[in-house]
């Protein structure tokens, strides 16, 4: 194929550009993971990688137990089965059991021998805090940002007690409960402001907006949150609409605080599969362009889940510069989809994106999700660093790791940042 430019210096190309995003450390700007001071609630090691809510869903494709049964079984168990019935008695190729073979293969352990006993003996003998620090290095990890809920009766009292933050993992304010879930939500309000009422007032508002404002404070919330169902409208006379034009984004505005909007999952299809339970579907994109149109002066974070609303997102965000699109989320996060999403995304927005979060839900994950989303990005900015030299342009190293350095994190640190939108 004649590209224009040698074999030489596209394999220069490839070697530079593929070493620059491996060295370059990340900023994961979602992830489910936990400062090491929440204890239990920072999941590693094998039995949390291999009853992670992906595999249990992988599971069932094969195995007969019933859920009842399945849930019944001690973790060490339920790991076995999958393990059992994933790897052992079925080659592990998708994507979310290779990543466990990938994540045990960086740690030197291996994986040839499919023996589990000898992987946990490994992990038995590793301590927590060096854990966390061999992670962070593994994966080339410089920051985390947590999913924080002041909804959750097991992170909240340690918010509410204190502690001495580790600072590799910032804070993420989550409010489903409060748009997805009124007025159901408002008993559990009333503890922080009992000003709160079902009914929608001016007064209700204002307590929602004190609850955003302490919680905001309280976690050092870098974005707020918020998982949205592929049926999501706006504006529309509901009660979503309402709390959002009335407390939420002017609440973001004040702190100048991007909203965070993933778009698309149908929580519960199969609610015996419990957190593996939750399914997906087309989403109206037009909620997000009347959202972004209407409040110029907020900014907003988005993901979407189905694969048929990522080009329209993406020209969402021509439009709007207040829109910052980001991470393939969930069961867009597979080789085949983060190639055709990551290359969408560049040829229609540059570097003004983040290409990838990990949504790691045990700490181990990182190393896995990023491993193989690293190399997606370095072959796709490959190509079309070599389409540009193919006209005559130069990139020089320098440039190369600019580049890099926005796609992990620099350009989502920016979009933060900025204060005001044209
Ligand atoms: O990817 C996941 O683990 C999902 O279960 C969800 O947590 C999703 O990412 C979300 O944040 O709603
Ligand atoms: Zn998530």
């Amino acid at each position: 194929m004649h590209t224009g430019i040698s074999d030489r210096r596209r394999a220069q190309l490839a070697e530079q550009v593929d070493r620059t995003v491996h060295e370059t450390p990340v900023f994961d700007i979602h992830t489910h993971l936990y400062d090491p001071a929440f204890g239990p609630l920072l999941l590693y090691g094998i039995d949390d990688l291999l009853t992670y809510h992906y595999l249990v869903a992988e599971v069932f494709r094969y195995s007969s137990l019933p859920y009842a049964d399945f849930w019944r079984l001690p973790k060490k168990e339920q790991a076995d089965h999958i393990w059992e019935h994933l790897f052992v008695r079925h080659s592990p190729i998708s994507e979310a059991c290779r990543g466990v073979l990938t994540t045990l293969q960086s740690f030197g352990l291996e994986v040839g021998p499919r023996e589990l006993p000898r992987i946990r003996q490994w992990y038995a003998e590793q301590t927590p805090e060096a854990f966390v620090n061999l992670c962070f290095e593994t994966a080339n990890l410089r920051q985390v940002c947590m999913t924080n809920s002041p909804f959750d009766p097991l992170e909240r009292p340690l918010w509410e007690k204190g502690f001495t933050r580790d600072e590799r993992f910032v804070g993420g304010l989550r409010i489903d409960p409060v748009l997805l879930d009124w007025p159901n939500v408002v008993p559990q309000l009333q503890d922080d402001d009992d000003a709160i009422q079902s009914e929608l007032n001016q007064e209700t508002f204002d307590g929602i907006r004190r609850f955003l404002e302490k919680w905001t404070q309280i976690l050092k919330a870098h974005y707020l949150m918020v998982s949205l169902p592929p049926s999501f409208q706006y504006p529309d006379k509901g009660p979503i609409t309402q709390i959002l034009d009335r407390a939420v984004l002017p609440h973001c505005r004040e702190h100048h605080l991007p909203l965070a909007l993933m778009i698309g999952v149908k929580r519960a299809v199969n609610p015996a599969l419990q957190l593996a339970g939750d399914g997906m579907g087309r989403s109206d994109l037009q909620a997000l362009e009347s959202l972004c149109q209407a409040h110029p002066s907020n900014s907003f974070l988005c993901t979407v889940l189905a694969r048929e609303n990522q080009h329209e997102l993406c020209v969402i965000a021509r439009k709007f510069p207040n829109l910052h699109v980001f991470g393939c989320w969930w069961f867009t996060n597979i080789p085949e989809l983060i190639n055709e999403m990551t290359r969408l995304r560049l040829e229609l927005l540059g570097l003004s994106v983040t290409p990838q979060h990990s949504d790691a839900r045990v700490l181990d994950q990182v190393i896995y999700k990023w491993r193989h989303s690293r190399q997606i990005i370095a072959s796709v900015l490959t190509e079309k660093y070599v389409d540009l030299e193919g006209t005559g342009w130069t990139v020089s190293q320098e440039e190369i790791q600019r580049d890099v350095q926005s796609l992990l994190g620099g350009e989502f640190e920016r979009f933060c940042n900025q204060t005001g939108f044209p």
